[in-house]
């Protein structure tokens, strides 16, 4: 008989590609040629297409998208999507770090992880029985949108649980997020081909997220950093965070890779120091550092203000971006034009005869800056004379204005 060995051939392939595609994705190793993948992602299709009776919902093959939705339909996060409450300086960390002791009645050092803030979007992915059924976007932390299709397109998360001991229902938090290189890659791409332009990688992120049709996501160089654990079964199997971000890595999801754990809040100020220095070296965007209590135990006793856990708080990097007042705009009028400002974050806007823009986001216009600041964003017009300056306020630098 044909079928079952077919049918073994299919399952056997379908874990070679997971495997495949965690190892270079999660684990940033390459284990066999791209041309060796796509010959058995071939295969798989063919199979899957002669026995449709066989697809199945964490094939592969659904990295590729799927038809496009008509709308999103909304997700209500049963355990709901907090934010972070910020500080701006070391002594408002260090006060955050008294409230705590002070709450606790005990003034022992306290263990902290840490880790990068990522500049993305906050998604939830639920599993169960191990294989992803949901995505869904924040939204306002109790209803988000349903992108399970998109979710799917991204390397980096799990269509299928690796490993051992998940709990029967699971669910995982983190940031989607597009790495600096592919944001520069597709807005290459974009520009060589009138395709629409992004303004900074959180925008490309965002944009990925929103498309109906997720075979356009699966385009995308997006990725997804795990932070947290919503628990599916009501119970704690771990004692600290840190235990269950480890295990959330066996399980096969991306956790960053500078996640640390420090005995103190001032191993949380080396950190910030040492992230900071590092900042424009990482291949994201971040705009700060996430410091939570480790211990699971303490992080339930200290509980919940409003919107924000009082375990945990952003520390959060100064401003790229500052607002200044724009001296001289100059159009330039072709019959459609970009206009490019160089800038390690180039923005870029294509605008028209009439000096509209015709790409990019907001009711923006290109422009050409005579004064002292590198630009990286600017409005003008209809009552806006402001623009966005990088906040080293290095001069631009005329010649490297891209024109076509
Ligand atoms: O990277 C982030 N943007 C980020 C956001 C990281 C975290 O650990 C977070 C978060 C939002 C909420 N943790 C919570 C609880």
């Amino acid at each position: 008989m044909a079928e079952p060995s077919l049918r073994e051939r299919l399952n056997a392939l379908r874990e070679q590609l997971h495997s495949y595609s965690y190892h270079y994705y999660v684990l940033n190793e390459s284990t066999i040629p791209d041309a060796e993948y796509d010959r058995l992602f071939r295969e798989l299709q063919e199979i899957e297409a002669a026995h449709p009776e066989w697809q199945s919902a964490d094939s592969p093959s659904q990295r590729v998208g799927a038809e496009p939705l008509a709308a999103f339909s909304q997700v209500r996060h049963e355990t709901p999507m907090l934010s972070l409450d910020n500080v701006f300086s070391e002594a408002e960390l260090l006060d955050f770090d008294q409230r705590i002791k002070t709450r606790l009645k005990d003034s022992a050092e306290l263990s902290y992880a840490c880790e990068p803030k990522l500049d993305g979007i906050a998604v939830s992915l639920l599993y169960v029985d191990g294989v992803l059924v949901r995505g869904a976007t924040r939204g306002d932390g109790r209803v988000g949108e349903d992108i399970t299709q998109n979710v799917k397109t991204i390397a980096s998360i799990p269509l299928k649980l690796r490993g051992t001991g998940w709990p029967e229902e699971l669910e995982v938090r983190g940031e989607i997020y597009m790495p600096r290189a592919g944001f520069a890659r597709i807005n290459d791409a974009a520009r060589s081909s009138d395709g629409k332009i992004f303004v900074n990688p959180r925008n490309a992120a965002a944009g990925s997220l929103r498309q109906l049709d997720s075979r356009i996501t699966a385009t995308r160089p997006l990725e997804m950093s795990c932070y947290g654990i919503a628990l599916g079964d009501g119970e704690a199997w771990f004692y600290s965070h840190s235990e269950g971000l480890a295990t959330l890595r066996d399980w096969g999801f991306l956790v960053s890779p500078e996640l640390r754990v420090v005995d103190s809040i001032q191993g949380c100020v080396a950190y910030y120091q040492d992230l900071l220095a590092r900042r424009d070296g990482l291949a994201y965007d971040i705009d700060g550092i996430v410091f939570k209590v480790d211990s699971l135990a303490l992080q339930e006793h200290l509980g919940f203000v409003s919107r924000a856990p009082r375990w945990a708080i952003a520390h959060k990097f100064p401003a790229q971006e500052e607002i200044t007042q724009l001296r001289d705009v100059e159009f330039q009028v072709g019959r459609t034009v970009i206009v490019g400002l160089y800038n390690a974050s180039t923005t870029v806007y294509k605008i028209n005869r009439q000096k509209e823009r015709v790409a990019g986001r907001g009711l923006r216009r290109a422009w050409r800056e005579s004064g002292q600041f590198r630009v990286v964003a600017a409005e003008v017009g209809r009552g806006r004379n402001w623009l966005q300056v990088n906040q080293e306020r290095s001069p631009i630098s005329m010649s490297n204005h891209y024109w076509r």
